[in-house]
């Protein structure tokens, strides 16, 4: 068994594998992924079937292959509030100036849970055109859609068979949503979900990964996955394949705002502020106007005491309440 999926790694070394060929639509050939795994690739090889272009990198090649590389992206389920900005994307557009950038939309993440086919078209459309709104450059990073590239899924499946179900069944969002869809309506994807983020990031041996509070949990799990499949199949077994040998994945860090990385509902100081929450009352979305906000920030619950508290979460609820 263990040796049946080791031999499926070092396919990550073959730059003619599907695996390989399935990257190259998606990324600007010298922001790609390193050159150890997937081997120099053919710039004519390289085709964009993104709705997005992905233009040229602006820093030299030289100089892209020792940044470090940080990947991170947002679900197309509905309309992006204050919590994703400042949680993920505002931080974003610092991030990018200085290391090797890659900003998709998780639009397979956004099937977790029902869906409306159109709808999810039009949304995926409007996360891109967000990410560009908020500063994202894509002469800096690399802006794709998920689904476009197929490898995301292929690694997946390949860490599903390394991952104890047991971890994926302590997940907080799993058992949170999963509440909230009520049985009938709870996918087994909604309970891998957490191995497919991990698989987003593992594909691109990402250094680090700015996320809010609420995804901690599933960073911390893809960290592990990375280190037992290094344990299980790397090193010196990987070697006698035909592998490089050493670690296979890079072992990511989280990047978590100081700031913002939890920002909470305005109907529910319990909740954190979400895409997902049937009421619109609940959020700040990004698109709102200024009258909706401001009607919105009047209405939201406030805490029962009043004064200000400087802990990130509360403070708008606090202000509120001063009001
Ligand atoms: N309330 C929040 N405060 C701070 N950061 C947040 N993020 C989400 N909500 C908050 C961060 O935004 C990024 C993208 O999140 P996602 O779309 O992948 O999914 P999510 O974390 O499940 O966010 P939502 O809005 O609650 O979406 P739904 O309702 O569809 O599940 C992540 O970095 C996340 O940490």
């Amino acid at each position: 068994m263990a040796r049946s999926l080791l031999s499926h790694f070092p396919i990550l070394s073959n730059s003619t594998s599907p695996l390989a060929s399935s990257l190259s639509c998606a990324i600007a050939p010298s922001k790609c992924f390193p050159r150890h795994l997937f081997g120099r690739p053919k710039a004519s090889s390289f085709q964009c079937l993104c709705t997005l272009s992905v233009s040229e990198p602006a820093v030299p090649e030289t100089s892209s292959s020792v940044r470090k590389r940080i990947v991170s992206g947002v679900q197309p389920t509905g309309s992006i509030h204050l919590g994703n900005y400042l949680g993920a994307i505002k931080n974003w557009i610092e991030l990018q100036n200085s290391y090797d950038t890659l900003f998709f939309i998780v639009d397979l993440h956004a099937i977790t849970l029902p869906y409306e086919t159109q709808q999810l078209a039009k949304s995926t459309r409007d996360t891109a055109a967000i990410y560009l709104a908020c500063g994202v450059d894509t002469s800096k990073a690399s802006v794709f859609v998920q689904s476009h590239v197929r490898a995301h899924v292929e690694l997946m499946w390949l860490l599903s068979s390394a991952t104890p179900i047991g971890w994926l069944n302590k997940m907080i969002q799993f058992k949170e949503k999963s509440r909230k869809a009520g049985d009938e309506n709870v996918s087994v994807s909604l309970l891998t979900y957490p191995v497919l983020m991990a698989s987003d990031i593992l594909l691109y041996q990402s250094d680090f990964v700015p996320v809010g509070e609420d995804q901690k949990q599933h960073l911390e799990l893809t960290r592990e996955l990375a280190e037992r499949v290094n344990y299980l199949y790397g090193g010196r077994k990987w070697k006698k394949l035909g592998g490089r040998g050493g670690a296979i994945f890079k072992v990511p860090e989280p990047l978590i705002p100081p700031a913002g990385a939890r920002v909470m509902s305005l109907t529910d100081g319990l909740s954190k502020m979400s895409k997902s929450s049937p009421s619109d009352q609940s959020r700040i979305n990004l698109l709102d106007s200024k009258d909706v906000i401001a009607n919105k920030i009047k209405r939201c619950k406030t805490d029962s005491s009043t004064g200000l508290i400087f802990a990130p979460s509360t403070f708008i609820i606090s202000a509120v309440s001063m009001l």
